[in-house]
């Protein structure tokens, strides 16, 4: 039971001030320490009018309470969303690994997830130009295992030693306190452009990666090549990738700026929402294994985090599905204590030697005791293994265990007395791979990791051209709000080793002249492009969990806002009913509601747009900017525009110009809402 609800306690109704407000039939309210309290409304005072007494300990201990309410903000990823779940096995892979998850095919584990941006404190909007964390609880029968990852499959650094310098130069400028949750400033690019090994991550985070529609239509990976071993001992190495049902999905830049305003917390109530509607979203858990034979065959190093391994070059294998399926009781005690711990691996998953992954294997232990202030962190219900645990470590702050017995230390013969002896190592515990080689010690960075443009190349060139576009007009962005030119100049040189057509048409944007290109260390070369790294070319054309905004007014024919409401929904889509009046519209010849008020729910929030109005409506709305500004932004972010004969005039005012995503209401309609028409963005942007 709740230590903080004390169900066995009887309510009692009480009199006095406040008298009205006491409970009936709940739990009584209690002190922390159990007194049942009969007033929490008034403070105690000397009179009516006079001072408030010392003495009143429901005040001071409530106040007190309050006042330590918050604990440190992780130092990254302080914005999150979390949501609990399970995961199945669907393809075990026994004869890779012994971990317990992937040994049986329907062998259900529990999973807590927590997405996350990586820049901007906890109250920062959920829509900025960002790598997105993507970190992944599971409660196994053999402890728990936290696949701690991103929504790219690269780091921006390869050695543990630059993070601080990386997270310091993104966050805030330390004079001014700004920008919030932001990379376009002087500092991040400083950094980045005196360090191009964060070129391949630099382009990540400029693609549309960084501005997903929803955590759901996400790709996570867990980044640094880990171990498989077997029961044999042997190692094999793997990558993790997360792929999501709902395919996935990003949204314009114009579009991510404008949700900002419309709905900072956008992705995260999609995400409770979904799941609030039992729509719950699922990822598929994908390895691409591989032997030393292999790895040494690639033209980078495997240890590398800058580093991709295509899957051209190494293919894909689904070994089971996630599906989050229960939205959390309590943001603070699941969401925020949640403490991941890439070190927790379990017997059959172990780590390698990238040295970005070492240096986390010690970071996020510590964090947790500065964040969570205890090093019983670990029995705080959202971060306790699900499966029996016991050892000897002992006591500490706010230790909530109670062991009994004599050992607290092993060996110990006490079992020989007929005591409780305790628990003992056992043989199939965690063996931690038996890797030998040359471990000689130095402070170096490997000749393997030299090469820094090779991958950012493929990586621009598995684009299609759109998204190519995409990713010059970010730079351009982001070097505009730059505003050192030596720094942007040292960017444009790095580019140029990139693609000389990017740095030529990021120059171009920017009003800068060309340098000349940085000195390389390695050679750079043309790698194959990947179309997997693409968005655009592995888009999934489906309305399943998405919106589609019905915008409705007077006169409107509610027959026909409610046929539309149904072919939306049984396209597994939610239908959203926009009016310029949220209750009693005079729609014809019921009146009806609507679920928003027309300038609270922006285009922006929904995936395609219908329009139900009469010439009559349509008119009267043109002069309504937020009704012009919704049609016009759902055409310039490529969205699918249904409509009715007589919504015509708004469309005009609005600059809509028909192509292939303009289509009248009915089956037409509902096939193009599946997809954004970015054939169309020429027309409606100048894109660098
Ligand atoms: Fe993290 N990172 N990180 N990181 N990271 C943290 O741990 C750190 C790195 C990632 O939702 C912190 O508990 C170092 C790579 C996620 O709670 C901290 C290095 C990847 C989350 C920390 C890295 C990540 C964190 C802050 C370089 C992708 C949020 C609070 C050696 C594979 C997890 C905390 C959540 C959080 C340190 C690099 C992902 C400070 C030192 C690479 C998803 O310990």
């Amino acid at each position: 039971m709740s230590p903080h609800t004390n169900r066995s306690r009887t309510a009692r109704a009480t009199t006095g001030p406040g008298g009205e407000l006491h409970q009936r039939g709940g739990p009584a309210l209690t002190t922390n320490h159990g007194v049942p309290l009969s007033d929490n409304q008034n403070s105690l005072r000397a009179a009516d009018r006079g001072p408030t007494l010392l003495e009143d300990f429901a005040l001071r201990e409530k106040i007190f309470h309050f006042d330590h309410e918050r604990i440190p903000e992780r130092i990254v990823h302080a914005r999150g969303s979390g949501a609990h779940g399970y995961f199945e096995c669907t393809a075990p892979i026994p004869r890779l690994t012994t971990a317990s998850l992937l040994q049986k095919k329907g062998e259900r584990v529990e999973v807590f997830v927590r997405f996350s941006t990586v820049a901007g404190g906890a109250g920062s909007v959920d829509t900025p130009r960002d790598v997105r964390g993507f970190a992944v609880k599971f409660y196994t029968r053999e402890g728990n295992w936290d696949l701690v990852g991103n929504n790219v499959p690269v780091f921006f650094i390869q050695d543990a030693m630059k993070f601080p310098d990386l997270v310091h130069s993104v966050k805030m400028e330390a004079d001014r306190g700004y920008p919030q949750a932001a990379s376009a400033h002087d500092t991040f690019w400083d950094f980045v452009s005196l360090l191009p090994e964060t070129m391949h991550t630099v382009m990540w985070a400029m693609s549309d990666r960084a501005i997903p529609r929803s955590l759901r239509m996400m790709e996570g990976f867990g980044v640094h090549t880990f171990r498989l071993v077997n029961a044999k001992g042997a190692s094999t190495f793997v990558k993790f990738h997360w792929r999501p049902v709902l395919g996935m999905q990003s949204t314009c830049w114009d579009e991510a700026v404008k949700l900002a305003g419309a709905d900072p917390d956008f992705h995260r109530r999609d995400l409770w929402e979904a799941i609030d509607a039992g729509n719950y979203p699922a990822w598929d858990l994908c390895v691409q294994t591989f032997d030393d034979d292999l790895a040494n065959s690639l033209p980078y190093d495997v240890l590398d985090a800058t580093k991709l391994i295509p899957e051209e070059v190494v293919p894909l294998k689904v070994v089971g599905r996630m599906t989050l399926d229960r939205n959390p009781d309590n943001v603070f005690a699941e969401t925020e204590q949640v403490a991941f711990l890439p070190s927790n691996v379990v017997p059959g998953i172990d780590f390698t030697n990238d040295p970005l992954l070492q240096g986390r294997l010690f970071s996020y232990l510590d964090t947790q005791k500065s964040r969570l202030g205890t090093t019983n962190f670990h029995l705080i219900p959202v971060n306790a293994p699900k499966c029996p645990f016991a050892n000897f470590t002992r006591d500490g702050m706010m230790q909530v265990a109670v062991p009994t017995g004599r050992a607290n230390y092993e060996p110990n013969s006490l079992a020989a007395a007929g005591e409780d002896g305790g628990p003992r190592p056992s043989p199939s515990g965690f063996v931690s791979y038996a890797e030998t080689g040359d471990f000689a010690k130095r402070r170096v960075r490997a000749e393997s990791f030299a090469d820094h443009y090779s991958q950012p190349r493929m990586f621009l060139r598995s684009q299609t051209e759109i998204e190519q576009a995409h990713i010059t007009s970010a730079l351009v962005f982001e070097l505009s709000k730059v505003t050192l030119p030596h720094v942007r100049q040292r960017v444009l040189a790095n580019l140029r080793n990139v693609d000389e057509e990017l740095a030529a048409r990021v120059a171009d944007g920017v009003g800068e002249r060309l340098p000349t290109a940085s000195a390389t260390a390695a050679p750079v070369q043309d790698l194959a492009p990947s179309d997997a790294l693409s968005i655009v070319k592995n888009a999934k054309h489906t309305l399943r969990g998405r919106k589609v905004g019905i915008l409705f007014a007077d006169g409107s024919v509610a027959a026909d806002v409610r046929s539309v409401a149904d072919a939306v929904a049984a396209a597994g889509a939610t239908p959203v009913l926009i009016a310029p009046r949220l209750l009693a519209v005079s729609t014809t010849p019921k009146p009806m509601d609507a679920d928003g008020q027309l300038a609270g729910t922006p285009s922006v929030t929904v995936d395609a747009v219908a329009l139900v109005l009469t010439t009559t409506a349509a008119e009267q709305l043109c002069a309504d900017a937020a009704a012009v500004q919704f049609v016009a932004d759902a055409f310039g972010h490529l969205k699918a525009i249904g409509h009715t004969p007589g919504a015509g005039p708004l469309m005009d005012r609005a600059g809509v110009v028909p192509d292939a995503g303009v289509v009248p209401l009915g089956p037409s309609f509902i096939k193009a809402a599946a997809r954004r028409f970015y054939d169309r963005e020429p027309s409606v942007r100048t894109l660098a």
